[in-house]
């Protein structure tokens, strides 16, 4: 893949979505492309006045789009999935290209983004109350929710189109204006969305400037997510990526006692029980610790084998571990693309040094291609048997290294399991209801995401999305997280001639 290449195409992937070649030259930001490292583009960045201009119109556009009911807030999303179907196949493409991830990734991304579209659009006509029964004769009380205001939107390099469209989609529909400070190695994702959503606006017709204040995109780094955090215009942050992200943007916006949605790090675990089916094992294990090259942040990270079966499971996996293709993402058939830059091999790389320190055994994790692509960082997935669970497995290392430990009973197993400071994503493979109960329960495992028979990534849209602890405790896409894009209401309408207090109090004078 020469520079040459991919500089074009992604000229000509930006082109198509309308964005003008000199937005992809005349700037302070470079982009590369961890396929070869190479240069795609250099874009402007914005600064703080930029964010506030930005905050201002946005603040504007709310006025008006609150006005808008809400099944027409989500005739603009449908509008906006209609793009995204046009363009699923180009705009999969350009996160392939920037992200590294494989085309059938990219293009999974893009589906994740229609599905929450179409979940919006039925979710804007559902966006329910409740009646709630008074005590007070005459009496009613319901409950409303309202649009919130303009919602602060930061997201990270490794979903750089769906994790965006998760709250767009709800948000729009719940009232609420957007401002999007993306990952900063992956600005073009999300002047490509935006651009696709400025189409959907078009066709939806609005006057004036309400448009561009509904969907801004802030191009930087951490100074402008500070910003964001910050400004008491923005009633909610909602902020994908790392715990330490997390303890930036948590502290600050709950200062000005703002609202935040975080969805941060994860230490995904898999318990593999000795009834458990090994083939469907296998296949989850593989797409969970080594797809997206271990870059998600619901990756699978520690593996919990019980003893009768660890040996079958590792020889297999290692046998599959030496198979898997690894190379360029968008040639057909890879599977593994490479890492998002050098600091993410760096930190791998030291994970590994620690991991044989602890008397962990290490097998694959080595740089591969480096001869071909001297400037991008390719590895061969690591799988690590531990003695134990370390310090280091406590960490997200956000990168393919799967932990391996081997159990005899299933409470301490779990215990293990839990014993992190993260709560992201979770499952075990059984096929004994006791266990796969015990497991689902109260007593189980204390994340966001509890799976059966299934690996802990991949999840749908139509469940809340997010976990605890250092994860962060936030819930996005589906289910009832649109609640935490709007404003809840509680209203008591007195329809009687009386004027009762509530508890009884009597709160009288003779005014006679
Ligand atoms: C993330 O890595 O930030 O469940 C999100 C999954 C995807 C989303 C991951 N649907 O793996």
């Amino acid at each position: 893949m020469s520079e040459k290449t991919l500089l074009h195409q992604t000229a000509a992937l930006l082109g198509d979505f309308g964005i003008a070649a000199e937005t992809l030259t005349n700037g302070d930001l470079p982009v590369a492309s961890p396929i070869d490292g190479s240069r795609i583009a250099t874009i402007r960045r914005h600064g703080r006045n930029d964010l506030d201009g930005m905050i201002a119109a946005a603040e504007r556009a709310f006025l008006r789009w609150r006005e808008v009911p809400a099944p027409r807030r989500g005739e603009l999303v449908r509008l906006f999935a209609e793009q995204l179907r046009r363009h699923k196949e180009a705009l999969g493409r350009l996160v392939s290209i920037e992200a590294g991830k494989i085309l059938e990734e990219g293009q999974g991304e893009v589906q994740e983004m229609i599905d929450i579209c179409d979940f919006a659009v039925g979710l804007s006509r559902q966006l329910y109350g409740r009646v709630i029964a008074s005590e007070r004769p005459g009496h009613r009380m319901i409950e409303s929710w309202h649009p919130l205001g303009p919602v602060g939107i930061i997201t990270a390099f490794n979903f750089p189109v769906a994790v965006w469209s998760w709250n767009a989609a709800i948000a729009l529909v719940c009232g609420d204006p957007l401002i999007w400070k993306p990952s900063d190695k992956t600005p073009l994702c999300s002047l490509a969305c935006n651009a696709l959503l400025g189409r959907a606006i078009e066709r939806f017709g609005m006057p004036d400037e309400f448009p561009r204040g509904l969907s801004q995109v802030a191009i930087g780094g951490a100074e402008l997510g500070e910003a964001l955090a910050d400004d008491r215009r923005l009633p909610l942050v909602s902020a994908t990526g790392s715990t330490r992200m997390g303890g930036m943007v948590g502290p600050r916006v709950a200062r000005r006692f703002g609202r935040t949605l975080l969805e941060l790090g994860g230490n995904n675990g898999m318990i593999v029980a000795p009834s458990a089916d090994l083939d469907l094992a296998l296949r989850a294990i593989l797409f969970a610790a080594v797809g997206t090259a271990g870059q998600r942040c619901t990756s699978l990270r520690r593996l919990f084998v019980h003893d009768d079966i660890a040996d079958t499971l590792l020889d297999r996996l290692r046998h599959v571990y030496a198979q898997v293709k690894i190379g360029n993402p968008i040639e057909p058939g890879t599977l593994v693309g490479p890492l998002i830059g050098e600091a993410a091999f760096t930190a791998m790389q030291q994970a590994l040094e620690e991991a044989r320190r602890d008397g962990g055994q290490v097998f694959g994790g080595e740089r591969v291609l480096a001869d071909r692509w001297p400037d991008a960082y390719y590895v061969r997935p690591a799988l690590v048997e531990m003695p134990g669970q370390s310090e280091l497995v406590g960490r997200e290392t956000f990168a393919p290294i799967l932990y391996v430990m081997r159990y005899r009973d299933l409470d301490e197993a779990i215990a293990n399991h839990n014993a992190v400071p993260q709560g992201l994503a979770s499952s075990i493979f059984t096929t004994d209801l006791r266990e796969a109960e015990r497991f689902t329960s109260a007593v189980g495992s204390d994340c966001g995401i509890v799976n059966v028979n299934i690996g802990p990534s991949g999840a749908e849209i139509g469940g809340a999305f997010g976990g605890e602890k250092e994860t962060g405790g936030g819930r996005e896409a589906g289910s009832d997280s649109w609640k935490a894009y709007m404003r809840r209401m509680t209203t008591t309408i007195n329809y009687s001639r009386q004027l009762p207090l509530a508890q009884g109090i009597r709160f009288e004078v003779d005014a006679s």
